[in-house]
């Protein structure tokens, strides 16, 4: 039971971890702070992430990553894209 306890909490700890780092890479891309990040800002996120990125290129991952399909990834959207 003890060792099941442990794994648990480890587990929590590193998802509670992964959510903060992720926020802080969030925040840092959401150039002009309205919460959500769009075409423009994923494209900055991309360059400082791979290099040149071409803008044809960011519009794929960004249509990917934005599963509702609003042309801004949220803060959901973006956990998910990030951990696929
Ligand atoms: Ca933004
Ligand atoms: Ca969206």
């Amino acid at each position: 039971m003890k060792k099941i306890l442990f794994v648990h909490n480890h587990a929590t700890q590193f998802v509670r971890l992964d959510l903060a780092e992720l926020r802080k890479t969030f925040d840092a891309c959401d150039l002009n702070g309205d919460g959500f990040i769009n075409p423009e800002e994923f494209h900055a996120l991309l360059i400082k992430l791979d290099g040149d990125v071409s803008r044809e290129e960011c519009m794929l991952d960004f249509d990917i990553a934005d599963t509702e399909g609003d042309g801004y990834i949220g803060f959901k959207e973006f956990i998910v894209w990030w951990t696929n």
